[in-house]
């Protein structure tokens, strides 16, 4: 049978204005079918769903089929190129653990069973209101994600706060970003990545902290081998990185050493008179005391605790100093730390004191993980309200129920809690109900035992995805089996502020549908559909996300629609009504922020923020003696593996089972062997890892790729205060044989 035509007819069973309505006009709502706009024999632009580099790929379609993929050669971020992980992006799509029908755990058999919507969304509503009756409208809380659409972040952010009366609801994102979005909220005035990638181009100095992008971001990374300046590049990483093998300099602090090292870097630049003093007077405050607060940091004290060599960190300085364009970059290596915040804002500090920043190559530059991080960082309504606005501001709040067409009563006004609040509220018995939206936290989260003796303790567990596999999903008391990349419409923000857009080129299996389309049916099934009779279609939903933006500095008024998106190969924010024909030739393809050197402080200026380091919450003993990292393994695996497995291109690319990177010293000193095994301990669990013996770490350091199940039954949970974002990178074990 057509499974559209399965689905159409369950839709109408299901009486109501919505299901009507998607009955009636399928296509448009991601329903399976490729949409009739998209002649049946052609090439489709649209971007990728893995990381949040953006690059364009062209979908092949035939007799409306997709059949093959190519990198777009034309498309101004990857200009052709793509990783392992987007040339073998339909490949997930076709996997035999695709969910195609809601499943429901059966109470007597404990086993989940194939369920109609009607009845799905019956026991969604039945039993998350159940919970609310009994325990108070907030016992309820989501998961979600940044790798949906902003369109879907949107609609679900909105449905659950201002529709389903809820208020807790956090994303992954706070996994990977949320320190980047309070570094420049506080530093900047808004989250506002400054760079555009023809600064990876421009740069003649650059600096990576904590990143490796010759795996995690490998064609930003091409980007930065087309420099034509014959740049310095400088990598600050413990472990010798793919990316510090081709750096410059690479210098190996000691892990967690980094805001250390930072005001160091300050204090000797200020010693060295490379402070553009014109730019820090006129653009920026808090620098005199800043410059008092780093004096005591040192190169002897920065070096002993950094554990590097003087000339390692004088020649780091002088290449700050005497660099024309210098950008710093920085990722997971940073955002996930116990002091993250202030360490990505000694990182601004730098660029602000040399003025390094709204010029071609320079910048603060934080570069996102997942595709549409940035979409949820703006639009998801947890942390902010949509488009960046504050909850607590009674302003900001008429103003956005003036635009959605909702009282201004359905907005809370006060914050959700954080993702490991909402997470200690199942302990407390005051989050009852958990819905997990495209991610799969019982791998990816820190300290996995506790998060899985958390779940036990729910009443009820919906989780949506695409696969019946995942381990999250395996858990559920409710599956909602989701449309994926490809098979539905929307937009994603990338790194560099671009949103791109990408389409329906593929079907759905069964009766899987849209996130969009999910959350439009749970509002209905809720009865609050009426609120959101205006996001019809994703499109539509896109028009109300500018009506949004308007006014903010992510205003991207000036977009028309989906079609000028395409057309464009993405266009970056801000690009206000009207800023089109303004805008000099030469910026209409890219932009960066702050040339003119304001920035979004109500006072226009930038501020200095700065703090003293605190040491981690679990320091290496006689008992555990190593430091155990993680992060990537390869740029053929995505996270916890559920897309990016299901290919077998790309598992010809990756070990199959977990391996540890190990010294050559402490292996011999261990006895380990290359290819035997070695057990894992931490204080909170324990794993059996391939032994993979070499150099990159340094003595006492080993290293875990996220990428296996086991990883984060070791890991510790601590939280950067400000942004509440895990330390993942950083916790004590012991090695031995098995
Ligand atoms: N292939 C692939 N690409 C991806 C992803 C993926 O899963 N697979 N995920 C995407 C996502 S969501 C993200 S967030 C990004 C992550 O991109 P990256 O942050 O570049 O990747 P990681 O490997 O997590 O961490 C980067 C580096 O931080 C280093 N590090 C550890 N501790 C410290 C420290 O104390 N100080 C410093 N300076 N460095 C430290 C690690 O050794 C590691 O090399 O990648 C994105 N791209
Ligand atoms: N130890 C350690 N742990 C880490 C990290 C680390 O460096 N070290 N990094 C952290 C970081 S930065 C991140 S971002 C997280 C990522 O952690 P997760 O978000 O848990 O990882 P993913 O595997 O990307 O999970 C996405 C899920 O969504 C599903 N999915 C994909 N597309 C769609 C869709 O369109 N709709 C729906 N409904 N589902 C979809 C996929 O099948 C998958 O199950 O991991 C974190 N965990
Ligand atoms: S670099 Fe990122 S966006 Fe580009 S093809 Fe690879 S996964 Fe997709
Ligand atoms: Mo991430």
């Amino acid at each position: 049978m057509n499974p559209s035509l399965s689905k159409n007819t369950w839709l109408r069973e299901w009486s109501g204005p919505l299901t009507a309505e998607l009955a009636r006009t399928p296509g448009s709502f991601g329903l399976g079918q490729v949409p009739l706009r998209l002649a049946p024999d052609s090439l489709v632009s649209m971007v990728c769903g893995y990381c949040s580099t953006g690059c364009g790929l062209n979908v092949h379609l035939k007799d409306g089929r997709a059949v093959s993929l190519t990198p777009d050669p034309h498309h101004p971020v990857n200009l052709g190129m793509a990783c392992p992980k987007g040339w073998e992006a339909l490949t997930p799509l076709a996997a035999p653990d695709r969910l195609t029908t809601p499943l429901l755990r059966d109470r007597q058999t404990g086993r989940l069973e194939p369920v109609s919507w009607i009845r799905a969304m019956s026991e969604f509503v039945s039993r998350m209101r159940g919970i609310q009756e009994r325990h108070g409208p907030h016992s309820l809380a989501y998961l979600s994600t940044g790798q949906i659409t902003t369109e879907e972040m949107a609609l679900l952010g909105s449905l659950f706060k201002f529709g389903m009366g809820g208020l807790h609801g956090d994303s992954n994102t706070r996994q990977c970003m949320a320190t980047s979005h309070v570094a420049y909220k506080q530093s900047l005035g808004f989250d506002a990545p400054p760079f555009t990638y023809a600064d990876f181009e421009e740069s003649d100095v650059l600096i990576f902290v904590g990143s490796n992008p010759c795996i995690a971001h490998p064609i930003m990374w091409q980007r930065v081998l087309r420099n034509p300046h014959s740049p310095e590049i400088v990598v600050l990483d413990p472990r010798r990185t793919e990316t510090a093998v081709n750096a410059t300099l690479h210098l190996a602090l000691k892990p967690k050493s980094d805001l250390t090292l930072l005001y160091g870097l300050a204090a000797a630049l200020i010693q060295a008179g490379a402070v553009k003093a014109e730019f820090v007077n006129a653009h920026t405050t808090g620098f005199a005391e800043f410059a008092q607060f780093v004096a005591e940091f040192t190169p002897e004290r920065v070096c002993l605790a950094a554990g590097l060599e003087r000339p390692d960190f004088d020649r780091c300085v002088n290449l700050i100093a005497q660099g024309k364009r210098v950008s710093f970059w920085w990722t997971m290596g940073v955002n996930q730390g116990h002091e993250s915040t202030r360490t990505a804002q000694a990182i601004i500090n730098l660029a602000l004191m040399t003025g390094n920043i709204g010029r071609p190559g320079t910048g603060a530059n934080s570069i996102t993980g997942q595709c549409n991080a940035m979409g949820s960082r703006l639009f998801a309504n947890v942390t902010s309200l949509l488009g960046g606005r504050d909850t607590s501001n009674p302003d900001d709040r008429t103003h956005v129920a003036r635009i959605l067409g909702i009282p201004v009563e359905r907005i809370p006004t006060e914050k959700s809690w954080a993702y490991d609040q909402i997470l200690a509220g199942i302990d407390t018995g005051d989050i009852r109900g958990l819905w997990v939206i495209a991610t799969n936290p019982a791998q990816s989260w820190i300290d996995q035992h506790r998060f899985l003796d958390r779940l036990k303790k729910l009443d009820f567990l919906v989780v949506q995805d695409l696969y019946s596999t995942t381990e999250m999903a395996q858990r559920a008391d409710l599956i909602l089996p989701a449309a994926g990349w490809g098979e539905k419409e929307g937009t994603f923000i990338n790194s560099e502020r671009r949103i791109g857009v990408l389409k329906n080129v593929s079907p759905a299996p069964g009766e899987a549908l849209s996130d969009f389309s999910i959350f439009r049916l749970v509002a209905e099934a809720w009865g609050c559909g009426q609120l959101f009779r205006e996001w019809r279609t994703p499109e539509a939903a896109f028009q109300i996300l500018k009506r949004l933006s308007a006014g903010q500095p992510c205003d991207f008024t000036g977009i028309r629609d989906y079609r000028h998106l395409d057309e464009a190969g993405g266009i970056q924010w801000p690009y206000r009504a009207g800023q089109e024909d303004r805008l000099p030739a030469s910026e209409t393809r890219e932009r960066r922020l702050f040339a003119d050197g304001g920035f979004f402080h109500a006072d226009g200026r930038a501020r200095f923020h700065f703090e003293h380091p605190v040491p981690v919450a679990e320091p290496t003993t006689n008992e555990y003696p190593y430091v155990l990292l993680t992060g990537r393994g390869t740029s053929a695996q995505w996270h916890t593996n559920s897309r990016t497995g299901k290919s077998a291109i790309l598992r010809a690319l990756y070990p199959a089972d977990l391996y540890l990177e190990i010294h050559p010293e402490d292996a011999g000193r261990l006895g380990l062997v290359g290819g035997g095994q070695v057990r894992v301990s931490s204080r909170r669990g324990t794993l059996l890892a391939d032994v993979l013996i070499t150099p990159t770490v340094s003595p006492g350091q080993v290293y875990l790729p996220m990428h296996y199940p086991e990883v984060n039954r070791l890991t510790c949970a601590q939280f950067d205060p400000y942004s509440r974002q895990p330390s993942y990178k950083h916790c004590a074990v012991a090695l031995a044989r098995p």
